[in-house]
């Protein structure tokens, strides 16, 4: 039985470890080190612009260094868990840093993330505490977070950005002496993974890995004092974060800009007003922004590097990018797990148009297999299984799903169907797991379907991706009834009492008489799902 007591462990065998030291990947510095060497070296460099908030390098050590000795003081202990849910505010970064620098682990959930899925994450970490900020958009954090602990009570400090309302406002924390020394070696923080079966599971990096890639990542888009990163999509996200996201921009004295939401109208004048030089999207954003920059009023000359990534964008609209918005595109191929894979910003057009990019690191090792696990020949799609210095070995407390995705030398099976091209780049050709990619974000198909089987009139539910012109792929649920059919609403509604993520809910609701079976009994999930899928899509085609 796993033992969620205990912080979370570096995974990686002594051997490799040395190596990637060795070659100088791993440095030896913690986030905390980071930031305190970037603000003995610029202290009044601008960092993070969030409204009307500009913290400098200096004030950012300062307030973060006061919030970790708070959360000391709280009673939290180095190696503790903390879930953060913060939107893309200014104070992130206080509070992550804060968290860093007292040895406490950040367990990042995102904003969209609700009781069901919070709890989920508090119970796996055996987290002590959650940081919220008040209110975004309408919703109020602070009655969720008072949710989740009534159901998670070991979760016992609730700390608030903004207005606390009687729970422990983050402005209060405070406190002075030394901080603990924090051991590069050690797990920094923990991500969400998308996940291709059941819950969410934890993904456990440490500050020598993640340092390393966003550093590297860095490097690769040019970045340097003089860039200015727009945070689109939310920062709690590893693309946004560290691809080379919010800390690769930091790690390169350049400065941050958090925009509260992705659409045009807010992110145009923030790349106006801050000359944004690069920022990251998901395709289904790349696709508005291309439309909204035809007739905006907004000076966009500044923006040189347009990233998207998340899911597949396709050839024809990447085509568009450099037309419509005057800047280059970089394909990003990403995972929280780890690997990375980028088009580098002076590649030929037709590389960058037609391919997901390639590594970060030369000791990125990627296997392209065929079903039994023999290796393809290059222009072949086959399974991408990859390992390397910032992949992790193990997901956190899950022995059952680590013996699926793991190989027992430690490579981490993807899911993603993949083609290797001349130069390493990859063509991400699709994906062998059942989860959905809605515009990014990665649904797991099983989790959707248990919480479909708690309706009482659900006899049975299966949920699959179908292809969507805005969203690259929508859910939709097929559903047999026990009796009389629910009215759709009705169950999108039970969906979203379950406490669930909004983008979980299926976009689609099918009523169906009675799922396939074969004389030997029920067919696999995946087949059940293919099926229905493939039966969809040919009735569609024929109206
Ligand atoms: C990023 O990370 P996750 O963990 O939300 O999702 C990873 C999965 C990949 O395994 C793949 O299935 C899909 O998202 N994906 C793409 C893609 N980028 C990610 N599929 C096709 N084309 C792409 N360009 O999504 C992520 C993490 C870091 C950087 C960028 C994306």
């Amino acid at each position: 039985m796993a033992d969620e007591s205990q912080p979370p462990r570096q995974t990686w065998p002594e051997d490799f470890a040395r190596r990637y030291r060795e070659k100088g990947y791993w440095a030896g510095e913690s986030f905390g080190d980071m930031l305190r060497r970037l603000a003995e070296a610029h202290p009044d460099r601008i960092a993070v612009v969030g409204g009307e908030t500009r913290l400098s390098y200096g004030d950012l050590l300062a307030q973060a260094e006061r919030a970790a000795h708070g959360f000391l003081g709280l009673g939290l202990a180095p190696g503790d868990r903390v879930i953060v849910q913060i939107p893309n505010i200014a104070g992130f970064f206080p509070a992550v840093f804060g968290l860093f620098l007292a040895g406490l682990i950040p367990v990042y959930a995102l904003p969209a993330h609700r009781q069901t899925e919070l709890a989920h994450f508090a119970r796996r970490s055996g987290a002590k505490a959650l940081v919220v900020a008040d209110r975004l958009d309408g919703f109020d954090y602070r009655p969720l977070a008072r949710m989740v602990r009534d159901e998670v009570p070991e979760l016992r400090h609730l700390v608030v950005i903004g207005q606390a309302e009687g729970l422990i406002p983050f402005d209060s924390l405070q406190g002075s002496g030394p901080l603990p020394r924090v051991d590069a070696s050690s797990v920094a923080f923990m991500q969400i993974s998308g996940g291709t079966t059941g819950l969410s599971k934890l993904i456990p990096r440490t500050h020598d890995d993640y340092i390393y890639s966003f550093r590297e990542s860095a490097a690769i888009c040019g970045l340097d004092e003089g860039s200015v990163y727009l945070c689109a999509l939310p920062a709690a996200h590893n693309f946004p974060m560290s691809s080379p996201g919010v800390f690769g921009t930091l790690a390169a004295g350049g400065r941050v800009v958090m925009s509260p939401n992705p659409t045009p109208a807010t992110a145009f004048a923030l790349i106006e007003r801050e000359r944004v030089t690069i920022t990251g999207l998901v395709p289904p954003l790349a696709l508005l922004w291309m439309q909204a920059a035809a007739n905006t009023p907004h000076d966009l000359s500044s923006l040189k590097i347009l990233q998207v990534g998340g899911a597949k964008f396709t050839p024809e609209a990447a085509a568009r990018v450099k037309p419509a918005l005057g800047c280059t595109l970089q394909q990003v191929f990403g995972m929280a797990e780890g690997l990375v894979n980028y088009t580098r910003p002076d590649d030929p057009e037709d590389i960058i148009v037609n391919t997901q990019g390639r590594p970060i690191s030369g000791d990125d090792e990627v296997l392209i297999l065929d079903d039994s696990g023999q290796p393809v020949p290059d222009g072949t799609p086959g399974h991408l299984l990859t390992r390397g210095p910032y992949t992790i070995r193990a997901y956190h407390n899950e022995p059952a799903a680590n013996a699926r995705s793991f190989t027992p030398d430690g490579f981490y099976r993807t899911g993603d169907i993949v083609k290797r091209l001349p130069g390493g780049y990859l063509s991400v050709q699709g994906r062998a797991g059942d989860h959905i990619n809605r515009a990014g974000e990665k649904i797991s198909a099983e989790e959707i379907e248990d919480h479909l089987l708690a309706h009482p009139a659900v006899f049975d539910a299966a949920v699959v991706s179908i292809p969507d012109a805005f969203l690259g792929e929508r859910s939709c649920a097929f559903i047999v009834p026990k009796g009389e059919k629910p009215k759709p609403v009705e169950i999108k509604a039970f969906m979203r009492g379950r406490g669930l993520a909004e983008f979980k809910v299926p976009d689609q609701v099918v009523f169906v008489t009675e799922f396939a079976t074969t004389a030997v009994g029920k067919v696999s999930r995946n087949t059940l799902r293919a099926e229905l899928r493939a039966r969809y899509l040919e009735e569609e085609a024929a109206k």
